[in-house]
């Protein structure tokens, strides 16, 4: 199961790797989403400095959480804020629901088990959602034909599972695109094509992709911009359902700064939650 290798190394690495990781392109606006009301948790250093605040750091009263490299199959991130081995090492603030186990067989005649963990308190990063999937001996699901997709987005089909950016998050038109739940693709590329280098954690070939298409139907797809995914110019590495306004089986490429409210200036959005695969029935 090498290709399924997930290590948290103790090691810690220059900060200066957290800030050229990732860029922001737009300016948050004046009156900044306010996330005074989230959960206090290590799994982000809540009530840091605010979008357009100035200055970096931990709040008074909170411990520095250094930066570390953290691979995860075959990618490596950087992270500052705590990571738990598994389920029962999550802090009491993190509020989920895990749910019954489904089944399914593929076209290819394997069947296999999908759980949805509905993360209420959306405080669980993409890293974070794949060490705790690997802890129970699964991986962050792969979808690999259009039924298995059809599959598991029925299974997470439901505005609960999907966090919408409000309206008043920014000045930008970014507004009301709402990010689904966790998948298991993972891009490692140096490149800035955002098609480049997609993996499943799984290990199974990226032989298929349902990114979601811009529609400008003004339904579906409010953004006025281009919102084809994946969009990152190879800097959003991580993915799941949605990044369109209603809950879609297409996918959506994120930052993995998605439900991390970090330093870089602003947080790239909340998430509901994840679903892990199992190719055995799990103890
Ligand atoms: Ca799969
Ligand atoms: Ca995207």
């Amino acid at each position: 199961m090498d290709h399924r290798q997930l290590t948290v190394p103790l090691s810690i690495v220059a900060i200066t790797l957290a800030t050229t990781a990732v860029g922001q392109d737009y300016t948050p606006a004046n009156d900044f989403y306010d996330l005074s009301e989230m959960p206090e948790t290590g799994m982000y250093p809540q009530g840091g400095a605010k979008p357009g605040s100035g200055g970096s750091g931990p709040p008074a009263g909170q411990v520095e959480i250094e930066t570390e490299e953290v691979t995860v199959g075959p990618a490596i991130f950087t992270v500052n804020y705590q990571l738990f081995e598994n389920f029962d090492a999550l802090p009491d603030d993190v509020i989920y629901e895990r749910e019954p186990l489904q089944s399914f067989e593929n076209t290819d005649g394997n069947s296999h088990y999908y759980e949805v963990v509905l993360v209420e308190s959306m405080n669980v990063s993409w890293v974070q959602a794949a060490i705790l999937a690997e802890s129970e001996g699964g991986y962050l699901a792969s979808l690999t034909t259009p039924e298995e997709n059809a599959f598991v987005f029925s299974l997470v089909d439901d505005d609960k599972y999907f966090w919408q950016f409000p309206d008043d998050y920014t000045s930008d038109s970014h507004y009301r695109i709402k990010i689904g739940p966790f998948l298991g693709g993972v891009r490692v590329s140096d490149t800035e094509d955002s098609l480049a280098g997609w993996q499943w954690l799984s290990g199974e070939d990226w032989t298929y992709s349902n990114w979601a298409q811009n529609l400008n139907d003004g339904v579906i797809d409010r953004d006025p911009r281009d919102n084809t995914q994946p969009n990152g110019s190879g800097r959003q590495n991580v993915m799941g359902f949605g990044e369109l306004n209603v809950p879609v089986p297409t996918w959506g490429d994120y930052w993995d700064t998605v439900a991390q409210y970090g330093e870089r200036g602003m947080p790239s959005g909340y998430n509901r939650g994840f679903i892990i695969e199992y190719e055995e029935m799990p103890n």
